[in-house]
């Protein structure tokens, strides 16, 4: 039904399984030598000669500055060091752009050029957005979130953008709108996805909040990272950033924003709900069905990819902001 098969070649024990833990369980079958065959498989930080893709991804990565951005006082309290940017920019999830984690040079295939951000349905002012108008419109300002995704593995990563409620101010929900709905960009012939993938996936890459979600303090659209542009693998040109959900809620490269009266069918919980329930806030007392989330792998230095495992907390550690909306 709603599972994918797995190609016979990854003879992996579960013989059927979803994508967004593929690359997961890979890991975990490899337990024990794959501190050492994930590290290779990454670009070092520095060494004597850097190799050409090395280079490539450092291309990636050097992105306009964004001017005259001041970091939030309020939402960059982390008690923990920031990921370091080249590793962000080298393990994403983009599945658009493939099913493993190394994505990064595929991802450059996408289009950013005339990008138009469409704010329809269930508002009083409508409005289809040209992302610099946006970017005007909207002041910027850095926040530095923790970021935690459902496989268990975590950052903590400065992003550049703008509160979601300024967005909703400017377009204002008319008062039978109770969810959102993010739609990420899709062409099939630019975004072809996994190559292994045998199954249907509900393409395009759509996400949901409930209005009072995104109206909190908390919601971000970024179109930016580390004090530049956002590079492609991570969502270019906007991109959602909710801190307290697991990553798979922050759709990337957003062309679409519908303001609707129903809870809308979103991608991964579309194809396994059991997996990755609508709400997906952080829960450290919420095993997924195949793992704990109890720790997480937090990335944050190189070289290589290393991780220090480290307690997962409700709410990825911003309950105060968010409990309410969940009493
Ligand atoms: N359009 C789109 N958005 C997406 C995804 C995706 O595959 N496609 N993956 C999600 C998941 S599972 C995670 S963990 C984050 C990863 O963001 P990053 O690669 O910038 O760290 O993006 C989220 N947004
Ligand atoms: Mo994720």
């Amino acid at each position: 039904m709603s599972l994918i098969p797995i190609p016979p070649s990854w003879t992996i024990s579960e013989n059927k399984i979803t994508p967004e833990t593929i690359y997961f369980n890979r890991r975990r079958l490899l337990k024990g030598m794959i501190g050492a065959s994930i590290a290779s498989s990454l670009i070092p930080l520095s060494g004597c000669q850097k190799s050409a893709s090395q280079t490539a991804l450092e291309a990636t990565l050097q992105k306009p500055k964004i001017p005259g951005v001041k970091t939030s006082p309020e939402f960059s309290q982390v008690d923990r060091p920031m990921t370091k940017e080249i590793l962000a920019g080298q393990y994403n999830n983009f599945y658009e752009f493939g099913g493993n984690k190394k994505i990064w040079l595929n991802a450059q295939n996408l289009p950013t050029e005339n990008w138009k951000v469409e704010v329809t349905g269930l508002v009083n002012n409508p409005k289809t957005y040209d992302i610099d108008d946006l970017k005007k419109k909207f002041p910027l300002e850095e926040r530095i979130y923790r970021f935690r995704c459902v496989e268990a593995w975590s950052m903590v990563l400065p992003w550049v953008g703008f509160p979601m409620k300024a967005l909703m101010a400017a377009v204002e929900p008319k008062s039978d709108a109770k969810y959102v709905r993010f739609t990420s960009f899709y062409d099939k012939d630019i975004t072809t996805g996994p190559s292994f993938h045998l199954g249907y996936l509900p393409w395009p890459y759509q996400e949901g909040l409930r209005i009072e979600e995104m109206a909190n303090e908390l919601a971000f659209f970024a179109v930016g990272i580390y004090g530049h542009d956002l590079p492609k693998q991570h969502g270019a040109p906007l991109r959602m950033v909710i801190p307290w959900k697991y990553g798979f809620k922050g759709a990337k490269s957003i062309v679409k924003i519908e303001f609707l009266k129903e809870q809308p069918a979103t991608y991964w919980n579309t194809i396994d709900p059991n997996e990755y329930d609508f709400e997906a806030n952080v829960n450290p007392n919420k095993p997924h069905p195949r793992w704990s989330q109890a720790t997480e792998k937090f990335i944050s230095t190189g070289p290589g990819l290393s991780w220090e495992i480290k307690e997962t907390l409700p709410y990825n550690g911003y309950g105060e902001y968010v409990a309410s909306l969940y009493s």
